[in-house]
């Protein structure tokens, strides 16, 4: 007789004993002696968001959930119904808990405040739907996040003016709803990834300890802003396309976050530089630019703004702009040498 095979995987495929991102988030925790747990709660919540919102996406079109209100969001552009829901479906998870200080949205002029007159430590900046225009079209689409834990006064709440910039980020991370569900996210020691078993709704780790390769074959960036750029910026991306052994190949998706994975994950660079119709830029740095930068270097990587560091930029305004370049080491310090030798 035939001697049955043991396997700790249940009939569903999903091995019991793999790691969860809740075990994983508590594991972390355990780190730091001193931490009280309330970040760990802020990401299980994003977590929980994250499945409700990939659950309506996959829905959106059956619902009349795509396409636009007829309205603008403080950044001039036209609003989806899927910003709408992806807003306050991370306002919801926060609403009436006290986690977080203050919610800092895309989607919202002002910060929501949350937990005024409590002891909050921090603030969450969150672009709920990145890669809007993808929506209509069934494409990728992603939740940026950044977890800041600004200064404060002893026994005070965190305040949003106390924001400083990128490096008060405690935790930062996407999720990317595509042909799976992917939550990326550190909180300083290392980039994790995890992608959502719809049958049991857990997140399961998939992508442990990611690293950006030292360089790589991808450049992605909107060749049709090629006539907006300034010359310094042409000349590299004509480099790159130049080069004889045709080293680079271009991928772009208009989704910021399903480009910068493909880079965080393959190597090479992504670009989103000052144009003359956004002199300052185009993403934005509390929400976009800062949370993927920090994801980025703590995988190994570089983020610039150019001529200086995106997590070192100082906060002016919530919704500030900055030119944005990440991705392996060598190809962002190859854009950051053709900027510097043109200056
Ligand atoms: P939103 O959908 O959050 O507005 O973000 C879109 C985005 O900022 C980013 O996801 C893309 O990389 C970029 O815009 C695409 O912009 P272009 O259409 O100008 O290339």
């Amino acid at each position: 007789m035939a001697t049955p095979v043991r396997t700790t995987e249940n009939p569903r495929g999903t091995d019991s004993n793999r790691m969860t991102l809740a075990r994983h988030i508590l594991e972390s925790q355990r780190e730091h002696p001193r931490a009280r747990g309330e970040l760990s709660v802020v990401l299980l919540q994003l977590a929980f968001a994250a499945k409700v919102f990939s659950h309506a996406l996959g829905r959106a079109a059956l619902a009349g959930q795509l396409g636009s209100t007829g309205e603008r969001n403080v950044q001039g552009e036209a609003t989806k119904k899927l910003d709408v829901f992806g807003n306050d479906t991370i306002v919801d998870a926060f609403a009436r808990n006290e986690l977080v200080a203050a919610i800092v949205s895309e989607e919202m002029t002002e910060p929501r405040q949350i937990a005024c007159g409590t002891r909050a430590s921090y603030v969450l900046c969150v672009d709920p739907l990145d890669g809007s225009s993808n929506s209509d079209v069934n494409g990728v689409v992603a939740t940026i996040f950044g977890v800041y834990r600004p200064p404060r006064d002893v026994g005070a709440a965190a305040t949003v003016e106390r924001l400083q910039s990128g490096r008060d980020q405690v935790a930062a991370g996407y999720i990317m709803y595509g042909p799976s569900t992917v939550f990326v996210y550190t909180t300083g020691s290392g980039v994790h990834g995890f992608t959502l078993d719809r049958d049991i709704g857990e997140f399961l780790l998939s992508h442990p300890d990611i690293r950006c390769p030292q360089q790589g074959p991808y450049y992605s960036a909107n060749l049709a802003n090629v006539p907006e750029w300034d010359e310094s910026t042409r000349e590299f991306i004509r480099h790159l396309a130049a080069r004889s052994d045709r080293a680079y190949s271009l991928r772009y998706s208009g989704a910021l976050v399903a480009d910068v994975h493909r880079i965080l994950l393959d190597g090479g660079i992504y670009l989103y530089p000052a144009d003359r119709r956004h002199p300052g830029g185009k993403l934005r740095l509390a929400y976009e630019c800062a949370p993927l930068a920090f994801v980025v270097e703590q995988a190994g990587g570089s983020a610039s703004a150019g001529m200086s560091s995106v997590l070192d930029t100082p906060f002016e305004s919530i919704h500030q702009r900055l030119p944005f370049a990440a991705g392996s080491r060598d190809e962002v310090a190859m854009f950051d040498r053709f900027i510097r030798d043109r200056c």
